[in-house]
C-alpha cells in the first residue's frame, strides 16, 4: 500500500514537472493575465496599479498609445521596453 502511494506521488510530481517544461512560451502571456484582473484582454490603470503601485496616471497615459484608456499587450510591452512602466518581476 505504501509503495502504491509513493508511486502515485512520484507520477504526480513527474507530470507537474513535464507541465512546467511544456509551457515556457506562455510566460509572457501569464504576466499580462496576472495584471489583467478581469480577463478582458486589456489592462486599465486600476489593474496596472494593483500590481505596480508606483505607476501614475501620467505614465499610464504615456503608455496608452491609442488613448483608449487601457493597455493592450503590445502597448504594455512597448511601455516596459521604453522604461515608462516597470517590467514584470521574474520568478
Ligand atoms: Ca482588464
Ligand atoms: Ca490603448
Amino acid at each position: 500500500m505504501k509503495n502504491l502511494m509513493e508511486t502515485t506521488r512520484m507520477a504526480t510530481l513527474a507530470l507537474a514537472a513535464m507541465g512546467a517544461l511544456a509551457l515556457p512560451s506562455l510566460a509572457q502571456a501569464q504576466d499580462a493575465s496576472e495584471i489583467d484582473a478581469n480577463g478582458d484582454g486589456v489592462m486599465t490603470l486600476d489593474e496596472v496599479q494593483a500590481v505596480f503601485e508606483e505607476v501614475t496616471a501620467d505614465s499610464f497615459s504615456a503608455a496608452d498609445e491609442n488613448k483608449d484608456g487601457a493597455l493592450d499587450d503590445a502597448e504594455m510591452v512597448a511601455a516596459q521596453e521604453a522604461g515608462i512602466l516597470p517590467a514584470p518581476m521574474a520568478d
